[in-house]
């Protein structure tokens, strides 16, 4: 079909340089986000790559899911990185010998040859899966692609239902700021000033070695970052639920979802939960699954997200901080994301749709792309990483969120914009909300890919 890479038809420009990236960060089995600051593989990231790689070869697309897939624990966690073993351990911390996933994550199921992280990312992926077969059903079937990623699909949201419910009211917490994607989102400064920094002198930051400091997280954020995930580790990745019924069986031992660490049920991280659930309902049909009730889950899953993390004065959702049961007053681009959910009531739809273009995001007036975080938000920054700068996976979820409620016009000029400053920039990581200034990595992976996927 028209979605598969042809060399003999000559391609654009913009499309041809987001092809280019993709090739270069390509690595045999994925890709990696960026050659220098992110040389191994990301989960949210190899999500959205496979979604614009199934435009230039549908089999990498498919490998690219399959080899994260393949790292998969035993309790159907999916690791938020995936270490290639030929990468020097000081290219990138934290490295293996940090968070030691064959050891530590001996009785969570850890893969014992394959180095990885012990903490998640956002579920993407079955919507991915999904996408990636539509972009060519016969090599999908012919290679048993979704029959044999189904399981694993299914076990992944099983472990975040059933392992990460810690607030107990039906949603996925995170235990790391690093878990929803967001590293330093204001979101997460409350709930983190609770957790004692591990001293600086203890690590060494590699990503300083690549990225401005003034762009990056701060030393005392990495301090804290250090502390949650060795923490975690330290108690063998295991996940405790009840956090609200003071702090779940087991005892013993500072596991990073216990009192007084860090547990957040956060809009973004759930709403892909549930788009990926509607996804796993059409794979489950394509496969001639029995009835799962994945529709019924996705539309509960809806309810519990509007009830627990909804705002109506904000008109916006928050993330709930679960170690206090109370919603956190900072609003991030995180809460306009569940605009991408089909069964959201209309009149939400509405209010996000106003929040978007009003002062707060400005999208339209004084921004070209959804910023980060609130432009009149305290802890605004344009260039300082997920405080503000804009990022085109977040632009990419809300222009589809955009389009399927019927805002084609809005979903038009959201889109023409990512694809102009996705080429000015040079496909950078972030970019200033304002002026569309490249920040961060360039030739950054999703932002070729979610290109390529608007192109299409
Ligand atoms: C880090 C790879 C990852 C993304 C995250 C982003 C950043 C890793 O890079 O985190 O070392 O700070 O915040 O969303 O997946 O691109």
């Amino acid at each position: 079909g028209r979605d598969v890479y042809d060399p003999a038809v000559p391609s654009p420009p913009l499309r041809r340089a987001a092809a280019q990236v993709l090739a270069d960060n390509w690595t045999g089995r994925s890709t990696v986000p960026s050659r220098k600051l992110y040389p191994h593989q990301w989960s949210w990231d190899s999500a959205f790559i496979a979604i614009g790689l199934r435009h230039l070869s549908p089999l990498r697309a498919q490998t690219e899911l399959e080899t994260l897939f393949a790292a998969q624990w035993g309790d159907g966690r999916i690791p938020h990185i995936v270490f290639n073993p030929s990468v020097p351990l000081d290219a990138y911390f934290p490295s293996p010998d940090f968070w030691r996933s064959s050891t530590a994550g001996r009785a969570a199921g850890a893969p014992l040859t394959t180095q990885t992280s012990g903490i998640v990312q956002p579920p993407v992926h079955a919507l991915a899966a999904w996408l990636v077969h539509r972009a060519d059903p016969g090599l999908s079937r012919a290679r048993g692609f979704l029959s044999r990623v189904y399981p694993r699909l299914a076990a992944w949201h099983r472990y975040l239902l059933h392992r990460r419910d810690l607030g107990g009211g039906g949603l996925a917490s995170v235990v790391h700021p690093w878990e929803q994607g967001m590293d330093n989102s204001p979101a997460w400064d409350a709930p983190l000033a609770r957790i004692v920094p591990a001293p600086a002198r203890s690590f060494r930051r590699a990503d300083l070695d690549h990225g401005a400091a003034e762009d990056r997280p701060t030393d005392l954020d990495y301090g804290r970052y250090v502390r949650l995930a060795a923490d975690y580790r330290d108690a063998g990745y295991r996940d405790r639920t009840g956090v609200r019924n003071g702090g779940g069986g087991g005892g013993g031992g500072g596991g990073a979802a216990g009192p007084g660490g860090f547990a957040v049920e956060d809009p973004a991280f759930n709403a892909l939960l549930i788009a990926s659930e509607h996804a796993l309902a059409l794979i489950a049909k394509e496969l001639g699954a029995p009835g799962t009730g994945r529709r019924a889950r996705a539309e509960r899953l809806t309810a519990a997200l509007v009830e627990r993390l909804w705002d109506p004065a904000e008109g916006m959702f928050l993330c709930r901080d679960v170690t206090t049961d109370a919603l956190i007053p900072e609003r991030g681009v995180s809460g306009l994301i569940p605009l991408l959910l089909p069964g959201l009531p209309r009149d939400l739809v509405a209010a996000l749709v106003r929040t978007v273009h009003g002062p707060r995001f400005g999208l339209g007036d004084t921004t070209r792309l959804v910023p980060s975080y609130d432009l009149t938000g305290e802890a605004f920054d344009p260039h300082r990483y997920w405080r503000g700068p804009a990022w085109f996976n977040t632009n990419w979820l809300l222009e589809r969120g955009l389009r399927l409620h019927g805002e084609l016009g809005r979903a038009d000029a959201l889109r023409a914009g990512l694809l102009e400053t996705a080429g000015a920039s040079g496909f950078a990581e972030y970019v200033d909300p304002y002026t569309g200034e490249a920040c961060g990595a360039l030739g950054f992976g999703w932002t070729a890919a979610l290109t390529l996927d608007l192109l299409h």
